[in-house]
């Protein structure tokens, strides 16, 4: 067992460490945080004005993305993606339902890490965003016009889907990589036999620049380790795609243990354009696969789901100069790629050092054929040829490193709570401050990009501890804002987030809300069940299932009296909301309803199921306050006995 001390001892070190942390000296954060006494000014966004940067917040174990505007940390809206949204009927409706089918089924809930905007010519264009479904692979894509989830496509072959969803800089690709790995295609075999047969499988996936239409290019077939996070190449190495992995002694029990083993694991460094090149000569493999791709209509407003049969897997021997292997030390997390494209950082999570190998090494290396051995066929380069600096023990836990637009990287210290300021090139540490506490990831907006907008850093924590008022054992988890333009890191702010910030991503709001819509217009709603006039509204029975073609104006619904509807059957409320005004939705809801309310924008139509299990007369009514007349939005249902033979009718002020 002397293979377990030294972690052990370790991770006794770090807890201690985390221990201090959050003594008596970091409670407060004033003094070591530096809080600059003009903070309160600079996070000040006064009434009626509007931030300066959206940033797009995963909403981890939410399921969600949630957007605030920055510098004030307001929160401005969740937007739902994997996860039911009762607040809005999202994954309730009958529209949105098929966005969370899945090979498994109806999956309303999922986990989400790494939102990642999309871009041209490696700079945020504003278009999109993308993030992953950890738990059940998926990827969404989210209309930065609509601010709605738009598309759900299901990953075959992949198992925590965590080294994603991060796109290439003309975002020709969303790439996913399994954290995972399993038997590909999956079947019944013991755990124990992992070793040398479980898979691990990197997807790109391409998108439409027109549409923005998601579709699986190719998956590649790697060895069996976890592949963490990823980045693309930008620039130079546009064209490369680079994931961290751990767990390279393929262990299958007690990881933290025995996949702590190697010294070093791997950067895998994939070269997409080779492969991609392959593809459309005719290489790689369709095989059976069975998996859901989910499509918002932007002219009925309803999402069809289809499963899909085959995916293209690509063997990386049958690629020869297509993947590598480069040596990262020791267990690496984050995967991150300078603006430049020439520094890949691996982010060892148990290593003292921070690697950072050179892109230009990498080619010089590889077209050299200086290798390292290989596994399972793919060439290992060598460490020191690679190499293009060390960061000198910066801090314990490295996480994740962001970058500036002045050639400074910011990397995130989970265990010794804190982000450490580094000179790219020089590898020299510049400022530390601490964060309360435990940082993951961390954020510039367009850090991930070639060119980050240096004003702000944002550290997604995980602890908060004492920062706010508690709220019983369950804690809200934070983010805080320092000011990056001077020479040392300044906190300004703390704010609370939903569910788990992991990534997050941020953009000049210049760049997003001119475009942003305000309403749908009614002359393009094609909603097969829309009721614009008077004479489409009706009630239409099927067997058991009551069709209800209903629309909604300040302040009332057409109709608001319907009779004849009986225990047992199904009711099917389709509501146009035939506002043409910004901001004016309306609620539904109706008694005993067991899904949710929905709230439907101007110009739209959704549809809500009601099951009535009661004889009664059973009132319905508009959920958000629309008017001064909003209290009289309301109607009612006649609910009568099964064997009842009253004939459905349907009206609104008439007697
Ligand atoms: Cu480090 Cu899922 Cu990107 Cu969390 S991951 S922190
Ligand atoms: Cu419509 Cu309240």
């Amino acid at each position: 067992m002397k293979k377990s001390i030294n972690i052990l001892f370790f991770l006794a070190i770090a807890a201690g460490l985390v221990g201090c942390n959050n003594g008596n000296d970091r409670k407060s954060g004033k003094g070591q945080g530096g809080l600059a006494t003009n903070a309160a000014e600079r996070v000040y966004v006064a009434p009626g004005e509007h931030d300066e940067y959206y940033a797009f917040m995963s909403g981890g174990f939410s399921g969600q993305l949630s957007v605030y505007g920055l510098p004030s940390g307001r929160m401005l809206k969740v937007l739902p993606v994997f996860s039911q949204n009762p607040e809005n009927g999202y994954g309730y409706t009958e529209e949105t339902k098929p966005m969370l089918n899945t090979s498994f089924g109806f999956v309303p809930w999922d986990d989400s890490h790494h939102p990642d905007i999309s871009q041209t010519d490696g700079v945020l264009d504003g278009r999109w965003i993308f993030i992953n479904g950890n738990n059940t692979p998926r990827i969404a894509r989210i209309d930065l016009k609509n601010f709605a989830t738009e598309e759900i496509i299901e990953i075959p072959n992949s198992a925590g889907n965590h080294s994603s969803s991060f796109i290439t800089e003309n975002t020709e690709y969303v790439v996913a990589g399994t954290r995972f790995s399993v038997p590909i295609p999956q079947e019944d075999m013991p755990i124990n036999e992992y070793k040398g047969n479980f898979k691990g499988s990197l997807t790109f996936i391409s998108v439409d620049q027109e549409t923005g239409r998601m579709g699986i290019k190719f998956q590649l077939i790697m060895p069996g380790f976890n592949y963490d996070l990823s980045h693309p190449g930008r620039d130079k190495s546009h064209g490369w795609f680079f994931f961290t992995t751990y767990n390279t002694e393929e262990a299958h029990s007690l990881l933290e243990v025995n996949a702590s083993q190697n010294d070093k694991d791997f950067i895998a460094a994939i070269n997409w354009k080779k492969i991609e090149e392959y593809v459309n000569n005719g290489g790689g493999k369709m095989v059976p696969a069975n998996y859901a791709h989910n499509v918002m209509d932007e002219h009925t407003h309803t999402a069809t789901s289809t499963m899909l049969k085959e995916v293209l897997t690509v063997n990386p021997l049958d690629v020869p100069g297509a993947v590598y292997f480069l040596p990262t030390p020791k267990s690496p997390h984050g995967c991150d790629v300078d603006p430049t494209g020439e520094y890949i950082i691996g982010n060892g999570k148990l290593s003292a050092d921070l690697t950072v190998h050179s892109f230009t090494k990498m080619l010089d290396a590889i077209e050299n054929k200086k290798f390292d051995g290989e596994a399972y066929g793919i060439p290992i380069l060598n460490f020191e040829d690679i190499l293009a600096g060390v960061v000198k023990q910066p801090g314990l836990g490295p996480l994740h490193t962001e970058f500036d637009d002045k050639g400074n990287a910011y990397t995130t210290f989970f265990i010794s709570s804190e982000v450490v300021k580094w000179k790219v090139g020089t590898w020299e540490v510049l400022d530390r401050q601490p964060v309360f506490y435990s940082v993951g990831h961390g954020m510039i907006p367009g850090g991930n990009s070639r060119k980050p907008f240096g004003k702000y850093f944002v550290a997604l924590n995980k602890i908060t501890k004492d920062r706010y008022l508690p709220t019983g054992p369950e804690l809200t988890q934070s983010a805080q804002l320092f000011d990056i333009t001077g020479d040392k890191m300044e906190l300004l702010l703390d704010f609370p987030t939903i569910g788990e910030p992991h990534y997050a991503a941020a953009i000049p709001a210049d760049m997003i809300k001119n475009n942003s819509r305000k309403i749908y217009k009614l002359a393009e709603n094609k909603h097969p069940y829309a009721a614009f006039t008077n004479s489409d509204t009706k009630v239409v029975r099927e067997g058991k299932n009551v069709h209800i073609y209903m629309n909604m104006i300040r302040s009332h619904f057409n109709p608001d009296n319907i009779e004849g509807v009986k225990v047992g059957d199904k009711v099917f409320f389709h509501i146009t909301n035939l506002e043409q005004d910004f901001d004016v939705p309306h609620g539904f809801a109706v008694i005993g309803a067991n899904n949710a309310e929905m709230l439907i924008v101007p110009g739209k139509t959704e549809t809500l199921v009601w099951e009535p299990k009661q004889v009664g007369v059973w009132p319905f009514y508009c959920t958000d306050f629309c008017s001064a007349l909003h209290q009289e939005m309301q109607g009612y249902v006649r609910v009568s006995p099964a064997d009842s033979d009253i004939e459905l009718s349907w009206s609104l002020d008439e007697d």
